[in-house]
């Protein structure tokens, strides 16, 4: 190998290795889930039994993205519409310092465009400016950006999340959740990290 073929491959190998080291801060980390359709539940007041052939709060795919500056959590839904009193979709966080936050977005008669509130774990507000949202009634999609910094800047987040459908008379809840099949999820996502 000549000094000038040496130089060139110490180039490549540098490039290369510059390229592996900026390549993880420049993307977001996330983790994406798909669910299964026809796993609906339904609850009228009491418990949740099963609701076959619901589309309604039918999760088919969940995203959470960990971005320099936002955590981003985007679902699609087998069919999300204007009908009914109300979607919901509940974002639950824990970051690697314990800190628990839950984000709910809410489109409902009236704000079909939605609306979100930002929690402690007893569903006490917590002030965070610039969450973001977007729910999309022609892709299925609803979405919440929040705020590293509403979580105090954490290194990983894990997540879980419900989606939820009620009826126009308040009187039925359709709930799936991306992460099983059953009514419920109580477990956390892997960890996520920060892009
Ligand atoms: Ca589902
Ligand atoms: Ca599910």
């Amino acid at each position: 190998m000549t000094v000038a073929s040496r130089r060139t491959a110490a180039v490549v190998v540098c490039a290369a290795i510059a390229l592996a080291l900026s390549t993880p801060a420049a993307q977001a980390q996330e983790l994406t889930r798909s669910d299964g359709t026809n796993d609906v539940w339904v609850s009228s007041g009491g418990g949740f039994t099963r609701a076959p052939g619901s589309k309604h709060a039918d999760v088919t795919w969940v995203v959470l993205r960990h971005r320099a500056k936002r955590v981003v959590l985007t679902v699609k839904l087998a069919e999300l519409t204007k009908q009914g009193a109300e979607v919901v979709l509940l974002g639950q966080f824990r970051t690697n310092t314990g800190l628990l936050r839950d984000a709910m977005l809410f489109g409902q008669v009236g704000i079909r465009s939605g609306y979100v509130e930002f929690s402690n774990r007893t569903g006490k507000s917590v002030a965070c400016n610039n969450v973001a949202h977007k729910i999309d009634y022609a892709a299925n999609t609803m979405m919440m950006s929040v705020p590293r910094r509403c979580l105090n800047n954490p290194s990983y987040v894990e997540f879980r999340s419900q989606s939820s459908w009620v009826t126009s008379t308040y009187e039925q809840v359709y709930v799936d959740n991306p992460h099983n099949s059953k009514a419920e999820f109580t477990g956390w996502s892997k960890r996520i990290l920060r892009g």
